[in-house]
């Protein structure tokens, strides 16, 4: 199959579902062109099935806003009809969604049908998509794509509540590439840099905005580390991240955390992570914890969105109500003081990550994508 796939390619977690989607898919034999704005982060083009097509967005004095939708509207009827491409994947409904269908009708225009999927991440519902200024536009391209999907359960909720949607919602969770992170070799990276032996290692990664209550974060960690020898490492760049260290400095423990910024090491990270922390406003899945307990890393999270459908209570880590820091910070000791319980929570957070493995979630996809292709448009 032809796909194109539309997504953000940068640090956020659309865009790496986008782009890990697109590379399995073109493991698997389909032919897998990526319209975007900048190559996505993870994307590797040494892949004869993977193509990258970049949309430019020409600036001019006259433009207050440059009008991404138009060019991105205008790529994908170029390259739809250059490389005779069956079907459209956008990711995160703003303005993907809307520049899709606008695609469509222009393509419909000189007789060619495309089939469309629309996947909801998260904030393009929960926060943005949701504003009055977006909402009529939001709404409309949702219901005029042939598919949609959403990452979680809570999130399919959340759009039925939120918007008058007249179409079916296809729940496809997040996934995770297991094998890559068995085989990943990690010996350019010593634990030492990060921790001394005895202190337990303690991670946070985000795109640090105000939804994943940065503060919290610290303060987790501020009552870990007064009861245990602990180290926390803060990987990610964003609004909050400033405040984050001028309140580490408050607080004074400085000396002990380490501010990544954004990484490209975040497996290595990972793989010496003893807990990670996910404290967040709402989260429609929280693929960063997936991603941590696919290295084996127990998650301490907010009971908020889809978390309680990645993190599951007492096996995989624990949930505590948003902005219970105490809670939280007691659980985090509760497996992290003894040695046997983390072992026993870092053994069932990767059983709970397999069930999210690539293998068993793209072929969700791929039979969504059959359908697609077999609709009349
Ligand atoms: O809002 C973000 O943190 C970024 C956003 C994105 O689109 O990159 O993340 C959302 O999509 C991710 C991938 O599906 C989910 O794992 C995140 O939970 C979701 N973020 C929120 O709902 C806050």
């Amino acid at each position: 199959m032809k796909i194109a796939i539309v997504c953000y390619p940068t640090f956020g977690g659309s865009g790496v579902v986008a782009t890990e989607l697109g590379i399995e898919l073109s493991h698997r034999g389909h032919e897998v062109h990526f319209i975007t704005y900048k190559q996505p982060v993870r994307l590797e083009l040494l892949n004869p099935n993977v193509h990258f097509h970049e949309v430019n967005v020409p600036e001019y004095p006259l433009f207050h806003y440059q009008p991404y939708e138009l060019a991105l509207s205008s790529k994908l009827v170029d390259m739809v009809k250059l490389y005779k491409i069956e079907l459209l994947h956008v990711h995160y409904a703003i303005p993907h969604a809307y520049a899709g269908y606008m695609a469509k009708q222009m393509l419909k225009d000189e007789g060619i049908h495309i089939p469309m999927v629309t996947t909801l991440h998260g904030t393009d519902i929960t926060l943005v998509g949701n504003h009055p200024f977006y909402k009529t536009a939001v709404t409309f391209s949702i219901n005029k794509s042939d598919f949609v999907t959403s990452v979680s359960q809570s999130l399919k909720d959340d759009t039925l509540k939120l918007f008058n949607i007249k179409k079916e919602i296809n729940v496809i969770p997040n996934f995770i590439e297991l094998d890559k992170h068995r085989n990943e070799t990690l010996i350019s990276c010593q634990r030492s840099v990060m921790a001394k032996p005895e202190e337990k290692i303690v991670t946070h990664i985000s795109n640090f905005r105000r939804v994943k209550r940065i503060p919290d974060v610290i303060k987790i960690f501020f009552k870990i580390q007064e009861q245990i020898p602990a180290k926390l490492m803060m990987v990610g760049d964003g609004p909050e991240k400033v405040k984050a260290e001028i309140l580490c400095e408050e607080l004074g423990i400085s000396d002990k955390v380490i501010f990544f910024g954004n990484s490209n090491e975040i497996d290595k990270i990972l793989s010496y992570t003893d807990l990670f922390l996910l404290p967040s406003e709402t989260e429609s899945f929280g693929l960063a914890a997936l991603e941590a307990m696919a290295w084996s890393v127990p998650v301490i999270s907010s009971n908020s969105g889809g978390l309680p459908e990645v993190n599951f209570d007492g096996q995989s880590g624990y949930l505590s109500n948003v902005g219970n820091i105490d809670e939280m910070a007691q659980n985090a000791l509760k497996i992290l003081e003894n040695d046997k319980t983390l072992s026993e929570f870092k053994e069932r957070a990767l059983s709970v990550a397999q069930q999210f493995d690539i293998k068993n979630i793209l072929p969700m996809y791929e039979d969504l994508y059959e359908q697609a292709l077999t609709i009349k448009l």
